[in-house]
């Protein structure tokens, strides 16, 4: 090889290091087929030519195996990626189903939520129409009771006085008859003069009208006939007059001794049913006494003016 081929071959090789090495082996073969004889400064050359070509081959070995390990390295990367995406889509379609899912739950859990409030309203309204109900049937309730003692105590105070009356029958029954019509009986047989007429008659007038029928005017010396007379004149039908005009005449007086009170049958006074402020023998012209039909039946006596016009009450005894 000609020293110009040579430079032109160095300054190719720097540019192509491999097509100098190709070319640098076919000249070595030439030349070990044909032996030049050369000058030392070209095997130089040649070696440094052979070096730079090794140093080429180690550099384009290193690169190749850097550019197979990022190329292994990409693939991983793209490998790990794809199955990355790959879970993470399945889980994104999952999450998506699910969601779906956990929507229409929502949806039927609010229409649920919406029926359950109607119903609770409706539960509120019933239970407040309930307590309405209680309410008024405590209240009804109430009145019952009110109602069943009212009625307890009319059907003891019935009982009473059905007590009362039997007791009255039987004394009827064992006296039928013994008292003349339209008078009473209490061991003797009173007269009531009679409300209807007005007739009103003095205490001396009033005696002899008990005389005509075989009596006298009443003496009440007990307070059993005075309970019993009560009675009777509370029963009968009140008038419009004065309550001292109203009275009856009773066996009664004081004309001998004023103040001292005997009954016609010559016995003393020992119990009376005075009113309140009674005998008080007004304008000292009162000695007869008469009874009266007031509220307390223990308390109906007054004593009048003997001339004084009143009703009478008379008493027949029995007949033994
Ligand atoms: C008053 C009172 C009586 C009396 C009568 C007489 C109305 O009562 O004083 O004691 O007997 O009058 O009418
Ligand atoms: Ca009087």
């Amino acid at each position: 090889m000609t020293d110009v081929k040579m430079k032109d071959s160095v300054a190719y090789a720097e540019n192509n290091p491999e097509d100098i090495h190709n070319k640098l082996s076919s000249e070595d073969d030439n030349e070990l087929r044909h032996p030049p004889h050369r000058h030392s400064k070209t095997r130089h050359k040649v070696s440094m030519v052979r070096a730079i070509n090794g140093t080429s081959t180690q550099i384009y070995m290193l690169s190749a195996a850097i550019l197979g390990i990022l190329c292994a390295v990409l693939m991983a990367t793209i490998i790990g990626l794809c199955v990355s995406y790959k879970g993470l889509s399945e889980k994104h379609i999952f999450l998506s189903q699910n969601s779906s899912q956990e929507n229409s739950n929502l949806k039927q859990l609010i229409g649920n939520y919406h029926q359950l409030t109607a119903t609770l309203m409706k539960v509120q309204t019933n239970f407040q129409e309930a307590v309405g109900v209680k309410d008024s049937m405590q209240r009804e309730r109430d009145r019952d009771r009110l109602e069943k003692e009212h009625l307890q105590r009319q059907k003891e105070a019935l009982v009473n006085e059905e007590v009362k009356l039997q007791s009255r029958i039987t004394v009827l029954e064992k006296n039928c008859e013994r008292c003349p019509v339209g008078w009473e009986l209490l061991h003797s047989c009173y007269f009531f003069s009679p409300t209807e007429t007005g007739r009103k008659l003095s205490w001396h007038r009033s005696r002899e009208e008990c005389k005509k029928s075989g009596a006298d005017l009443a003496v009440i010396d007990s307070q059993e006939k005075q309970e019993f007379i009560s009675r009777i004149l509370n029963g009968k039908r009140t008038s419009r007059e004065s309550w001292f005009t109203a009275g009856y005449w009773i066996g009664l007086r004081d004309v001998e001794t004023e103040g001292v009170w005997k009954w016609l049958n010559g016995t003393e006074l020992t119990e009376g049913f005075w009113m309140e402020g009674e005998p008080n023998d007004q304008i000292s012209k009162e000695d007869c006494a008469a009874t009266f039909r007031k509220e307390n039946p223990l308390m109906t006596w007054n004593d009048a003016p003997c001339d004084h016009t009143l009703k009478w009450i008379c008493e027949r005894k029995l007949q033994p």
